[in-house]
C-alpha cells in the first residue's frame, strides 16, 4: 500500500492550524504538554481508573519520540490523524494505541480495559452486552488464528469485516465532542 502513512501538518486548514496553536499555546506556554496538562488540556476529570488508563495510554500514543511530553508537532500529527486519517492509518493507530503493553498484539485482557474506558468516558456503559461480552464476541469473530491474540492483521481485516467493532472503534476516539467543547469553551470565555 506504499508510503501513505505519514501524517503531516498539510492536513489541517491553516486556519484551522491556527486556532490549534492559539489553544496549545495559551494552555501550554512552554510548548510541551506533560500528562497532567493533557489531561485539563481535554477537560478531563475524575474520571474512573480504566478510564485513566486509556488516557495514559492515549498520551504515550502521542508521544512520539517517547520524551514524556507532547510537543505542537506531535499534537497536530495525531489529531490530524484522528479526524481526518484514512480508515486503515486510524486503525493502525488504534492497534498501538491499544497494544498497552507493546508487545506487538492486543491480547483479551487489553481489548476488555479499553472497551470499559471507552464506555467509561463516553458514558455508554449501560449496553446490551456488557463489555466482557462484547469482548469475546469480537475476540471469537476477528481472532481467525485462535491464539487468543489480535495481531495487526487480523485487528485490521477484522475491524473492517464487522461493522460494530468498527463503529466503537470509531467512536472510541471521536475527538470531535473534545473539539466542539474546546470551541464552545473559546466563544464563552
Ligand atoms: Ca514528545
Ligand atoms: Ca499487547
Ligand atoms: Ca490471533
Amino acid at each position: 500500500m506504499g508510503n501513505s502513512s505519514g501524517c503531516t501538518v498539510d492536513d489541517l486548514q491553516a486556519v484551522e492550524m491556527h486556532l490549534w496553536y492559539k489553544k496549545f499555546m495559551t494552555e501550554c506556554p512552554s510548548g510541551q504538554l506533560t500528562l497532567h496538562e493533557f489531561k485539563q488540556f481535554f477537560g478531563l476529570r475524575g474520571l474512573d481508573s480504566e478510564a485513566n488508563a486509556y488516557i495514559e495510554q492515549m498520551f504515550r500514543t502521542f508521544d512520539m519520540n517517547k520524551d514524556g511530553t507532547i510537543d505542537f508537532m506531535e499534537y497536530v500529527a495525531a489529531l490530524s490523524l484522528v479526524m481526518r486519517g484514512k480508515i486503515e492509518q486510524k486503525l493502525r493507530w488504534y492497534f498501538k494505541l491499544y497494544d498497552v503493553d507493546g508487545n506487538g498484539c492486543i491480547d483479551r485482557h487489553e481489548l476488555l480495559n479499553i472497551i470499559k474506558a471507552i464506555r467509561a468516558i463516553n458514558g455508554t456503559e449501560s449496553q446490551e452486552l456488557s463489555a466482557e461480552e462484547f469482548t469475546n464476541r469480537v475476540f471469537d469473530k476477528i481472532d481467525i488464528n485462535g491464539d487468543g491474540e489480535l495481531s495487526l492483521e487480523e485487528f485490521v481485516e477484522g475491524s473492517r469485516n464487522d461493522q460494530e467493532f468498527m463503529d466503537v472503534m470509531m467512536n472510541s476516539l471521536d475527538l470531535s465532542h473534545i473539539v466542539t467543547m474546546i470551541h464552545n469553551r473559546r466563544h464563552s470565555v
